[in-house]
């Protein structure tokens, strides 16, 4: 079995891809990496590395040395985070899919994962079912660096044959571990004081649309896209991909579903901004054609499964 490795495992879509990749390919061959120094208990059942992206020394000798065949590239700082320093958002989301594109163009990698976003998109974009080719004009830092990135991943594919493959992500819902720094995270952060009964100050207002989705289907989707064929990728910028569409007002009505006297309030901060030039609804017909996405779950679906799941002892 070649040996994988997810860079950025620690954080919200790394847990649970490591987990799901151990399921597949044997624990032993999905190596997960990141900054921590000790191993989290959750992913204690493979191998572990103490890896900063930003360390291109060590990240080419670990990779060349262990014959690392598959790289997911998920260490980033996201939009909320990357506004707050924009200097090092750059350096950190840039130079790591640089180290990693040559090592694939030097024919040490045979596969590279690395993610895009909504964020790729900006105020000029058409909001409603944004379509894969559309106007560009991201206005955050981290929009900036992930359609460059874009560019990038498109730019080795044509010149030098490397095979990466990249979604553009929404707003991802789980319980396995949190998420950090993003725009989106509202709509996880909500289940928690939910689930503790404390009403929900929401720092976006209560009718702003964004696309999202549940981290099973991301995790499927992501997989499903590098288990494709090469030539069935014909995307190499990245993929639009669409779950579902939620308002935070929508979010906390289905939420009082299970919990009557949840309650939310709206105290919008500098993240409204960065969500008001965000797509509402994606249309991802290419993915659904090349290879075939189809999401499993809706807002309701979703809910239910967060209720039933989240714990808020992950918060200790
Ligand atoms: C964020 O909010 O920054 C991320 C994203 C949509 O890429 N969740």
């Amino acid at each position: 079995m070649l040996k994988t490795i997810v860079i950025g495992a620690c954080g919200q879509i790394g847990t649970e891809l490591v987990l799901k990749l151990r399921e597949i390919k044997g624990a032993e061959n999905v190596i997960a990496a990141d900054l921590k120094v000790d191993c989290p208990e959750v992913l204690k059942g493979g191998p572990y590395c103490k890896m900063d992206i930003l360390d291109e020394t060590l990240v080419r000798e670990y990779i060349i040395e262990n014959e690392i065949k598959e790289v997911y590239l998920l260490a980033a700082l996201l939009s909320a985070t990357a506004e707050k320093n924009p200097d090092f958002a750059w350096k950190l989301n840039m130079e790591g899919l640089f180290t990693i594109l040559n090592l694939a163009k030097e024919k040490h990698i045979d596969k590279i994962f690395w993610p895009s976003s909504i964020a790729v998109f900006g105020p000029t974009t058409p909001r409603d079912n944004t379509p894969q080719y559309t106007v560009m004009e991201p206005s955050t830092v981290y929009g900036i660096s992930k359609l460059a990135g874009e560019r990038w991943c498109e730019y080795y594919h044509a010149k030098f044959d490397v095979d990466v493959r990249s979604i553009r992500y929404p707003g991802l819902i789980s319980y396995t571990s949190l998420p950090g720094g993003g725009t989106t995270d509202y709509a996880v952060d909500i289940f928690y004081q939910a689930k503790l009964n404390v009403p929900y100050v929401c720092y976006l207002k209560e009718d702003t649309s964004l696309p999202m989705m549940f981290m099973e289907d991301a995790i499927r989707a992501t997989i499903e896209l590098m288990d494709a064929p090469k030539a069935a990728v014909k995307i190499r910028s990245a993929y639009n991909l669409s779950g579902c569409s939620f308002t935070p007002k929508e979010l906390a009505s289905e939420i009082n579903n299970y919990i009557p006297d949840f309650k939310i309030s709206y105290a919008p901060d500098f993240r409204q901004a960065i969500a008001d030039s965000w797509p509402k609804s994606i249309d991802d017909s290419a993915a659904r054609k090349d290879w075939g996405w189809k999401e499993n779950y809706s807002t309701s679906e979703l809910v239910k499964v967060m209720i039933e799941n989240v714990n808020t002892d992950l918060l200790k």
